[in-house]
C-alpha cells in the first residue's frame, strides 16, 4: 500500500517512523503548509514528493491512503478532499471540533466506500490491551466501576504550544483519549456529569477534569484528567486504572505494573516496549501509533471496519462536548441530548 501524511509536524514524526516498520506499506508524499518542516522530514524519512498544498496531492495521486496529522481546524477540508478523491484516510484526533463536522466526515467516506479511521491510540497502548484481555475474558467477572485516571503536571505545552492557546483544553486533547479507554472497557455511556478546572494561569482552557459515566451495560466509571498533579515519580503518560468486577479487582497502577485480586490472582509488569526510534516516557504512546497504524492497513487487508473508525468515534466526540455542557450547565447530560 502507498500512503501519503499531510502535516509534518510534532506527532507526525512518530506517524512517519511507524510507517516505515510496517511491513507492505510505503509513505510516497508529504505535505505540510511550512516549507521547513515538509523538507526536514523529506530529508529524515527520504519521500521525494513533496507539496505545500493537499489539493495538489491529491490530484497528482499515486497513493493509495492518506494520513491526516494536522492539528483540528483543518480536518474538515482534508479529509473532504481525501474521500473525493477516493483515498482511504485516517485523521488524528481531536476528530473534528464539533459533532456535526465529524458527522460530515464520516458521510464522506461512506459515500466514497472508503475507510476512514481515527487516530485514537491510547486504547491500544500495550498496557492497556493487557488489561482489556483480562477483563474481555471473563477474568474479574462482571464489571461494574471503573476508574480511569491520567494526572500528571509533565509541560506538553513546549512540544504543544497550541494545547496552551484554545478555550478547550484537557478534555478536548487528553480527557478524549481516557473517555475512549472508558469506551473500550465499558460501552458506551447514556449519561455524562463533569466538572472542570484552570489551575495553570498561563494557558487559556481546563487543564483539570473530573467526570462521571453511567455505561448503558450498567457500570459506572469516573474518567479524571489532570496536567496540574505533582507526582514523583511522575507519570506522563500512564493512564492509571482500577476495575472492580463481581469476582476481582484489577489495578493497573503506576510504572505499568498489572494487578487482580480475587479470583485468578495476578501480577504482572505489563511495561511497553522501548522500540528502536523510541524515546520514554513518550514510548507507551509512540508503540500505540505503530500498533494502530498496523490495525488500520489489517482492516484494509481483511475488510473490517477499524476498531476507532470515524463513525465509532463519534460516540467518544460525543462524550467530549457532553461533558463541556455538563460543566458550564452544572447538570448530567443524557448523551441522547446530542
Ligand atoms: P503541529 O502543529 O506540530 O503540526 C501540525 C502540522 O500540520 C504543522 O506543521 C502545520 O504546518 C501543518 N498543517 C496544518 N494545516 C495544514 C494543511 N491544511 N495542509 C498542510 N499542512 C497543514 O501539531 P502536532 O502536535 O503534531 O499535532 C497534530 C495532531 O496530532 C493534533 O490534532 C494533536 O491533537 C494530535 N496529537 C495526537 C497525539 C496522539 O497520541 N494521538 C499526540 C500528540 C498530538
Ligand atoms: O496524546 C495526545 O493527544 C497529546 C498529549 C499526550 C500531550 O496530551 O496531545
Amino acid at each position: 500500500m502507498k500512503g501519503a501524511l499531510i502535516g509534518c509536524g510534532f506527532f507526525a514524526q512518530n506517524q512517519l517512523h511507524a510507517w516505515r516498520d510496517i511491513d507492505g506499506v510505503e509513505i510516497v508524499a508529504l505535505c505540510d503548509q511550512d516549507a521547513g518542516r515538509l523538507a526536514q522530514s523529506a530529508a529524515d524519512f527520504d519521500i521525494s514528493r513533496t507539496y505545500q498544498n493537499a489539493a495538489y496531492m491529491f490530484a497528482a495521486g499515486g497513493f493509495d491512503f492518506v494520513d491526516i496529522a494536522t492539528t483540528v481546524g483543518s480536518h474538515l477540508p482534508l479529509v473532504r478532499m481525501a474521500a473525493e478523491a477516493g483515498m482511504h484516510i485516517i485523521c488524528q484526533k481531536p476528530f473534528a471540533e464539533n459533532l456535526e463536522d465529524a458527522r460530515v466526515m464520516v458521510a464522506a467516506a461512506e459515500d466514497a466506500g472508503k475507510v476512514l479511521m481515527v487516530h485514537e491510540n491510547f486504547r491500544w497502548q500495550s498496557p492497556i490491551q493487557a488489561a482489556l484481555e483480562v477483563v474481555k475474558s471473563g477474568g474479574i467477572g462482571d464489571p461494574f466501576f471503573g476508574r480511569f485516571s491520567f494526572r500528571s503536571g509533565y509541560d506538553v505545552f513546549s512540544g504543544q504550544p497550541y494545547l496552551a492557546e484554545g478555550t478547550r483544553f484537557i478534555i478536548e486533547d487528553l480527557g478524549i483519549h481516557t473517555l475512549d479507554i472508558a469506551r473500550a472497557f465499558f460501552g458506551d455511556a447514556s449519561q455524562i456529569t463533569a466538572t472542570t478546572k484552570r489551575v495553570n494561569p498561563a494557558i487559556k482552557g481546563e487543564d483539570v477534569a473530573t467526570m462521571l459515566l453511567a455505561h448503558e451495560g450498567g457500570a459506572t466509571s469516573v474518567v479524571d484528567c489532570s496536567y496540574a498533579t505533582r507526582r514523583t515519580p511522575e507519570t506522563f503518560p500512564q493512564t492509571l486504572l482500577e476495575i472492580d468486577g463481581t469476582e476481582a479487582t484489577l489495578r493497573l497502577d503506576a510504572g505499568y505494573q498489572l494487578t487482580v485480586t480475587g479470583k485468578a490472582p495476578l501480577t504482572k509488569d505489563v511495561s511497553p516496549p522501548l522500540l528502536p526510534w523510541a524515546e520514554k516516557p513518550w514510548h507507551n504512546i509512540q508503540e500505540s501509533v505503530q500498533t494502530i497504524q498496523q490495525h488500520f492497513v489489517d482492516c484494509i487487508a481483511q475488510g473490517h471496519p477499524p476498531q476507532t473508525s470515524g463513525a465509532d468515534n463519534l460516540k467518544t466526540l460525543a462524550l467530549v462536548e457532553a461533558a463541556y455542557l455538563s460543566a458550564a450547565e452544572q447538570r448530567a447530560v443524557r448523551l441522547s441530548e446530542l
